[in-house]
């Protein structure tokens, strides 16, 4: 499995406010997604910062403070095939109103402001946003029994 890679994901302020946790993280781990990294946390204003640093000069970026700084957030590194594309495509579009059916936004939000998960778009940005929140030695390598019948 040397295609295996990790990727970010952080249940929302307003997904975790309206009781998805479970639901969230049963989508990522019955698509066979292992859990390596989990925290739940109240974002400060300084990771929230680092966290979006490449939105800063973005109209929305105040509000994306706010929000994610509003009420705790459960951070996640999840590992697998394509895990990066897999998040993304599990998540669904950024504004939930043109998410399809079957992914997170599609099935629970209506507002791009709202929109539950975050989901790193690339390798890199999954290891630079891990790493907002996480220390090295925070994440688990480990094999679940399984594999062997998620991977041929
Ligand atoms: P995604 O989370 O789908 O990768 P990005 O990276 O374009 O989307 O945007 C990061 C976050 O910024 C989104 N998850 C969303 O919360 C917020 N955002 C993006 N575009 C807008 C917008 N036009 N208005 C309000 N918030 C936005």
């Amino acid at each position: 499995m040397s295609i295996e890679e990790r990727t970010f994901l952080m249940i929302k302020p307003d997904a975790v406010q309206r009781n998805l946790i479970g639901e969230i993280i049963s989508r990522i781990e019955h698509k066979g997604l292992r859990i390596v990294g989990m925290k739940f946390l109240q974002v400060t204003p300084e990771l929230a910062a680092k966290h979006y640093e490449v939105h800063k000069e973005r109209p929305f970026y105040n509000g994306l403070v706010k929000f994610i700084t509003s009420s705790p957030a459960l951070a996640i590194v999840a590992q697998g095939k394509s895990a990066v594309s897999v998040g993304r495509l599990l998540v669904g579009s950024t504004n939930p109103v043109e998410a399809s059916p079957g992914t997170i936004r599609g099935d629970y939000g209506l507002d791009i402001g709202r929109n539950m998960v975050h989901a790193s778009d690339s390798v890199e940005n999954a290891k630079y946003e891990a790493s907002v929140y996480f220390n090295d030695n925070d994440l688990i390598d480990w094999s679940p029994v399984s594999d062997e019948w998620v991977y041929e």
